[in-house]
């Protein structure tokens, strides 16, 4: 069985013949930069800061004692770490071995470590001691890494999958993104030409470093790609950073929509003045919020719409600022198909995004799924969009089942999955809520059976089956019955509309 559903050969040849894909594993990347870039820093963490040949040397020495450790190529590895150096080191020996890192979030807890560990089949999970969780398969402490004496090792094919990402796009449980050297690197070094970055571009990753939009658009790779500093941030807060930006004097970053109403409601004592870009993406960013960044924090704001499935758009840094405020990008390359359709898939105004291109994947990770593309090969994001006239795609809603609180992607699905489990619970039901703050929020119908038990109950019952906080329901109501469908579905469209209502009279 394959791993991942390559491209089609006429694609491949096409992607590599205008000079897309280039054969280069991120291993080798890694060389070359330290090769141009060496004395200089590539990653500020902490005390840490890792040149470019110290970050070249330590991937080296980590790889060879992964090696010793036993671990081979084209095993996959669970990587769940914090912000920190650790990351770099441990994501590039696994790139340099051709073991795939399978990217776990810092909020992630028991449930999807084990998910992401036994979707994978994983042979290792590598975590800092304030985040581990019991895992199914061996564990390695950054703090207590096998480093040893580098040696030539047998690495991968830029064709091969390089990592996993996990789905926050798709309806259904999280699925497993395949990624190649090839087509990231593709992504990451279009992004850093989009975004203009150079060897004076600082970057501070204040998103979790594992997240597609802080790892790529352009992220950590497109700032290390361009010969930059990227700077961690332990937490994307404040207080934490804004002396960072003053201090390392960050040109760049990018947050979710709520991060950035909290940047621009806090009280400054700290020089920003070094921030040229702000990117916000992940998450509906309303126009009239949008057009407050550039005055209210002194730099330009960049949309960012993307996912870890390939397909990302930018606005670009000569887009009027009407565009720059009331759209969501377009996307990186010619050669990115974007269609947007009815229903029936019929091409539509305003209708679903599908899309295929040179990075964007073709299929799950052991095609999981696969009615998540179309017969010809086309991604189905789920999401609503329209184009204007200039080309700039603007997001209007989505399709999937899928609750986005605030960039952070709640399956409803995998919620409901774990409330069945609980045994006063007779049928469940998960669905956004609208908030002021987050965007969208979830709220639990839950019917019960026996004795009914509160909401704080069901609340901990989430958070104790090891599912990560964001996912645990903001709200849980009660119900005798549930609203179906004409086919006897529950009808998830009235519980959000009696949700509205206030939930006044029966649901
Ligand atoms: C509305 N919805 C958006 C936006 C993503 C860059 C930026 C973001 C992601 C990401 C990413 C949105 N407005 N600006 O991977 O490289 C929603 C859509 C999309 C889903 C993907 C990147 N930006 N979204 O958010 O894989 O619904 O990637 O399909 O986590 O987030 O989620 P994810």
């Amino acid at each position: 069985m394959s791993d991942h559903t390559p491209w089609p050969e006429e694609f491949a040849s096409a992607y590599r013949a205008l000079g897309y894909w280039r054969g280069e594993t991120f291993g080798q990347w890694l060389r070359e930069l330290a090769r141009r870039h060496g004395t200089r820093e590539a990653v500020v963490a902490g005390d840490v800061r890792l040149t470019y040949a110290g970050l070249d040397h330590a991937a080296d020495r980590l790889a060879a004692g992964l090696a010793d450790h036993g671990l081979r190529k084209g095993e996959r590895v669970v990587v769940h770490l914090p912000n920190d150096a650790a990351f770099f080191e441990v994501v590039f020996a696994l790139f340099r071995l051709g073991a795939l890192p399978v990217f776990a979030l810092p909020a992630h807890r028991g449930a999807e470590i084990a998910h992401l560990a036994g979707q994978s089949g994983a042979t290792a999970y590598v975590t800092a001691r304030d985040l581990a969780v019991e895992s199914p398969v061996p564990t390695l402490y950054a703090d207590a890494l096998p480093y040893a004496e580098p040696r030539e090792l047998d690495g991968p094919d830029a064709s091969d999958v390089a990592f996993l990402q996990l789905s926050g796009g798709s309806t259904g449980l999280p699925k497993l993104i395949p990624r190649t050297h090839d087509d990231y690197l593709y992504s990451v070094r279009a992004s850093a030409e989009i975004c203009e970055l150079s060897e004076e571009s600082v970057y501070l990753c204040a998103l979790p470093v594992a997240h597609n939009f802080p790892l790529s658009s352009p992220g950590v790779l497109g700032v290390l790609h361009a010969g930059g500093r990227v700077v961690m941030a332990p937490a994307p807060t404040p207080d934490v950073a804004f002396p960072l930006i003053e201090k390392e004097g960050v040109t760049m970053t990018a947050l979710v929509p709520p991060l950035a109403l909290v940047w621009m409601a806090a009280r400054r004592k700290h020089d920003l003045s070094g921030l040229r870009v702000l990117q916000v993406g992940g998450a509906p960013f309303p126009a009239e919020t949008a057009r407050r960044v550039g005055p209210e924090l002194g730099c330009r704001l960049q949309q960012v719409f993307g996912m870890a499935e390939g397909l990302v758009n930018y606005t670009r840094a000569d887009d009027p600022d009407e565009i720059v405020h009331t759209t969501q990008g377009r996307p990186i390359s010619p050669h990115d198909e974007v269609l947007i359709v009815d229903e029936d898939g019929r091409p539509a105004e305003t209708g679903e995004l599908l899309t295929r291109g040179p990075y964007t994947i073709r299929g799950y990770y052991r095609d999981a799924d696969p009615s998540a593309f179309t017969d010809d090969g086309y991604y189905r994001t789920g999401d609503l969009v329209r184009r204007t006239p200039s080309g700039h795609l603007v997001v209007e809603g989505r399709v999937k089942d899928l609750i986005n609180r605030g960039g952070e992607k709640v399956s409803p699905e995998e919620v409901e999955a774990c409330l069945l489990t609980h045994p006063a619970v007779l049928d469940a039901a998960v669905v956004s809520l609208l908030d002021p703050y987050l965007g969208e929020r979830s709220c639990a119908f839950v019917l019960p059976g026996g004795t009914p038990p509160t909401a704080a109950e069901i609340r901990a019952f989430v958070r104790e089956q090891g599912l990560a906080a964001y996912k645990v329901p903001d709200r849980v109501e009660f119900v005798t019955a549930f609203p179906t469908t004409g086919v006897g579905k529950t009808s998830k469209k009235e519980l959000r509309a009696a949700l509205r209502a206030g939930l006044r009279g029966e649901v």
